[in-house]
Formats: C-alpha cells, sequence, structure tokens
C-alpha cells in the first residue's frame, strides 16, 4: 500500500511544496465550500501569496454538510495535491490550508467569531445562498434561510451563519470580515451583500445598519476549469507523488482572478500569484458568465444530447463548435464597450481551453442546477440584446435546447439534476408535444429570465420553432438549419 500524504518530508524533487513554513503562519481566512474548484483557484493563489509576501493569511475550510473532503484533509494535515493537466502533468502540494470542518455548523460559527478571520470567502454553489435575485434580499422561501430565521443562534444556512457571526463580533467590539463570494454569480459581492442585509434587517435592524456601513464585500470575478476529481485523478497523481491523496484535484494550467479591491480588513498578496485588482469587476465578469460560461451551457445541453459526454469533444464536433462561436459572438455583444476587453482575443483562448485533451470535463455536471445558472449565462444576455440591436436568435437556440433535454427527461421520468426538478418534470410533463407550452412555462418561472424577454413575442416564438425542428427533425438537423446562411 502506498502511504498517504501527510507530510512534505519525502515528495518527489518535480513535485512542487510549499515555499514558505507552515507553522509559521497563523490563520485569516475562513472559506466555505471546500469543493475542487475553491482547492484548484483561491487555495493555489493564496499558497502563492504566502510564498511570496507570509502574512498570517492561511485557510481554515469548512463544508457546511458533507465530511468527505474535510475528512481527507484532516487525515493529510491540511495537505493535498494540485494536478495540472496539459501536454505536461505538473503536481504540486499545497499547504495553505489548516484544520478542516466538516458538517459542523456551530464549529464554523465558532471560527468565523475569532477575530484573527479577517476574511470569510465562500465557494459553495449558486443554489445554496438562497438570495433573492429580483428582489436583491434574503430568500424567505429557500429552505436554510427560513430554518435560520426561525433559529438564528443556531444557523446551518449560509446567509445565517455569516449575520450571526458578525453579529458576534459585533457584540463583542470586534471589527467585522470581509466577506468574499467567489461563485459564478453577477455582481456577486452586491448580491451576497443584499442577502446578508436581508437577512440581518429581518432580526436587527441595527445590525443591519452596522453591517451596511461597515461591512465589505467585494465581488470577484473567478476562473479554472476543475473537473470533479476520479479514480484516475488519484491514481496519476499517486504515480506522480508517490502518495496516496484523497483530497487531490486535477484542474487546467490556467488560472485567472480578478478582485474588487476592498478589504478594509486587509488580504493577502494574492496578485503575486497572478490575481488581477481592479476598481469594477463587472466588465470581467459579464465577459466570463457569458461567453465562457454560457457557452459551457450550450455544449453542456448539446452534449447530453449528442452522447458528447466531455466539453474536449463537444468542441471537437465541428457543427455544435462553429455553434458555440456564434453564440460567443451574441454575447460578446451584450458586452460594455470601452471597458478595454478583447473579446475575440477571449473566444480564441476559450476555444483552446475547451480543446485541451488533458482535461475531461464532463457535459453532464455542466448541465447540472440549469435554473440557477442559465439566468445569468443566457436570459440578462438575450434580454438585453434587442436594445442594442443585436441578434437574440444564438439565445433562442440554446434555449431551446435546454428545453428539448429537459423534454427528454420527462419522457424518460427523470428529474433533472436541478433545486427545480420536481417542478421542471411536472412543466415538461404537462406540456408533452405542445412545444410553445413547454416555452411559455418554463421561461414564466418566476426568478428564472427577465419580464422583457419572457414577454418578447419574437423570442419566444423563435424558440418554439428550434425546439420544434429539434423535436421532429433531431438536434443534428437542427443544428444544421442554424448554420445554414
Ligand atoms: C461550469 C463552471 O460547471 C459549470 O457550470 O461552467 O464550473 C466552469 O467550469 C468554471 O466557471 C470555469 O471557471
Amino acid at each position: 500500500m502506498t502511504r498517504r500524504l501527510t507530510s512534505l518530508d519525502d515528495l518527489p524533487a518535480a513535485v512542487e511544496r510549499p515555499r514558505y513554513d507552515r507553522a509559521a503562519h497563523g490563520f485569516g481566512i475562513l472559506h466555505l465550500g471546500l469543493g475542487a474548484f475553491h482547492r484548484a483557484h483561491q487555495a493555489v493563489h493564496t499558497e502563492d501569496a504566502l510564498g511570496a509576501e507570509g502574512g498570517d493569511w492561511r485557510i481554515l475550510g469548512a463544508n457546511l454538510r458533507s465530511r468527505e473532503v474535510p475528512d481527507a484533509m484532516n487525515a493529510q494535515n491540511g495537505l493535498y495535491t494540485v494536478l495540472e493537466r496539459s501536454e505536461q502533468e505538473r503536481a504540486r502540494v499545497i499547504g495553505a490550508h489548516g484544520p478542516a470542518i466538516g458538517g459542523d455548523a456551530a464549529a464554523i460559527l465558532r471560527a468565523a467569531c475569532d477575530p484573527a478571520i479577517r476574511i470569510v470567502s465562500l465557494t459553495v454553489s449558486e443554489k445554496a445562498y438562497g438570495i433573492d435575485r429580483a428582489a436583491m434580499d434574503a430568500d424567505a422561501a429557500h429552505p436554510a434561510v427560513a430554518a435560520d430565521l426561525a433559529n438564528p443562534q443556531a444557523p446551518q444556512g449560509v446567509l445565517g451563519l455569516i449575520t450571526a457571526a458578525l453579529a458576534a463580533r459585533r457584540a463583542a467590539g470586534a471589527a467585522p470580515f470581509t466577506v468574499l463570494c467567489c461563485d459564478n454569480l453577477p455582481d456577486n459581492g452586491a448580491l451576497l451583500r443584499a442577502g446578508v442585509l436581508g437577512f440581518a434587517r429581518r432580526s436587527d435592524p441595527a445590525l443591519a445598519a452596522w453591517i451596511a456601513e461597515d461591512v465589505a464585500f467585494p465581488a470577484t470575478m473567478v476562473d479554472r476549469i476543475t473537473p470533479a476529481t476520479t479514480d484516475r485523478t488519484l491514481a496519476d497523481v499517486e504515480a506522480l507523488t508517490g502518495h496516496r491523496d484523497l483530497a487531490c484535484v486535477e484542474t487546467e494550467p490556467f488560472s485567472q482572478w480578478v478582485i474588487e479591491d476592498h478589504f478594509p480588513q486587509g488580504r493577502p498578496a494574492w496578485e503575486a500569484g497572478g490575481a488581477e485588482f481592479v476598481r469594477d469587476v463587472r466588465a470581467h465578469e459579464a465577459m466570463k458568465l457569458r461567453m465562457l460560461n454560457g457557452s459551457h451551457s450550450l455544449m453542456a445541453y448539446a452534449g447530453q444530447m449528442l452522447d458528447l459526454p466531455h466539453i474536449r469533444e463537444a468542441v471537437a464536433d465541428p457543427a455544435l463548435a462553429a455553434l458555440v462561436r456564434r453564440h460567443m459572438r451574441a454575447a460578446g455583444a451584450t458586452l460594455p464597450t470601452g471597458a478595454g476587453l478583447d473579446v475575440a482575443a477571449y473566444a480564441d483562448a476559450l476555444m483552446r481551453r475547451f480543446a485541451n485533451p488533458a482535461i475531461a470535463h464532463q457535459t453532464r455536471q455542466i448541465a447540472m442546477d440549469g435554473t440557477e445558472k442559465l439566468p445569468q449565462r443566457w436570459f440578462a444576455p438575450a434580454s438585453e440584446l434587442p436594445a442594442r440591436g443585436g441578434d437574440a436568435r444564438p439565445y433562442a437556440f440554446a434555449t431551446a435546447v435546454w428545453l428539448a433535454w429537459l423534454a427528454g427527461l420527462a419522457t424518460r421520468s427523470e428529474t433533472p439534476d436541478d433545486p427545480r426538478g420536481p417542478a421542471l418534470l411536472d412543466l415538461a410533463r404537462a406540456a408533452g408535444e405542445d412545444d410553445a407550452a413547454l416555452v411559455r412555462s418554463i421561461l414564466d418561472l418566476p426568478g428564472l429570465a427577465p419580464a422583457s424577454l419572457a414577454g418578447n413575442a419574437g423570442f419566444t416564438e423563435a424558440v418554439r420553432q428550434a425546439l420544434s425542428r429539434i423535436r421532429s427533425a433531431g438536434l443534428r438537423a437542427a443544428m444544421q438549419a442554424e448554420l445554414a446562411p
């Protein structure tokens, strides 16, 4: 049996390791959401910052529910390997993390109350927040928000935990922490701020006023393509490092992090690892969400229907690649001009990243949680196109592919992997063969598409036509029809 990774002692020379003394640095960040993305992105940038500038910025990681990754990390003294995959494989052991908390909300709350913690960062996925995006308020109907509003002393969810920790720090006369949302949500700092304020206002208006005045919620754009860890990741890491590592992750070489520079309680020197600090993240964030994530979702649903299991196979399909290019052009036309964005170069770079033969990024994984992802990836930009004189047809087609995929699941009585999965299944079943009814009922779901889009007859009719073609002639034929001059 290979030995488990527990120390930095006997690693092969080719494996990169921390360039700082782990024991000499304290903890300054509490991170919620120990998924593969955080371990491949923010933790690596923090590792670079510690190596370059030091500081008490190591990370306490926590999962609200699952114990699997925290248990694996704790058995490894917080260490884990990042495997970068391209023509060459590169392994690096990350030392920034310390003891991790799994599924113990009381322990997370205690950690967040420690004045040494100056940043609470999050990658908990879009659906975990419980924020009503249209109202810019806490969503009292979200299960975690409802439970925490009823019992704010023992919070289990994101908004309840942040609010309770800030309340305790205020009561103790301690400084607040900065809240850093690292999920793929539009204007993620302002959004999380609105959710926390909405939650706090319901129980303690004075606390809400203090948060509004004193707590920073910088916005960020995060980007690194990180497929879920598989047995193959574990085997390759073992071959490279000589150790069994149950917390390892694999990722692409590229990594980008654009951060609004607003950290009144200080921050690591993340620029040492290539993070960019700017005054306004919105243009970068819109470009990434609409071009990368937007075309990812198109490839995810088309890929699921065409039996293309990975993104690399989706971009190797000439017709689908042409539609992805077209989608990116439509997305690019919604982006602010004058912000210095090079949309064409960005599109080329994305196509190269998607094609990376060493990265097996599953279309099934990206297809999850469509109702949480598509509003910012497709429906917001699509709603802006008419006013800009742009062509919304690529968005109508993408929407039709999603609906055709949902209808296909419904015929097999499969519930989509989505927080609104049961509702989607019911609507698809109720619509049956009636394409117009399917378009209407899904686009009218509250909070999904802006009213100006759901009520735009030209758009909904274009979706209906594309959907009818996909369902009668098949997705392949419909794709060819889209590409016909
Ligand atoms: C993907 C993202 O799963 C998804 O929905 O689109 O996780 C994507 O890989 C990352 O945002 C890339 O930075």
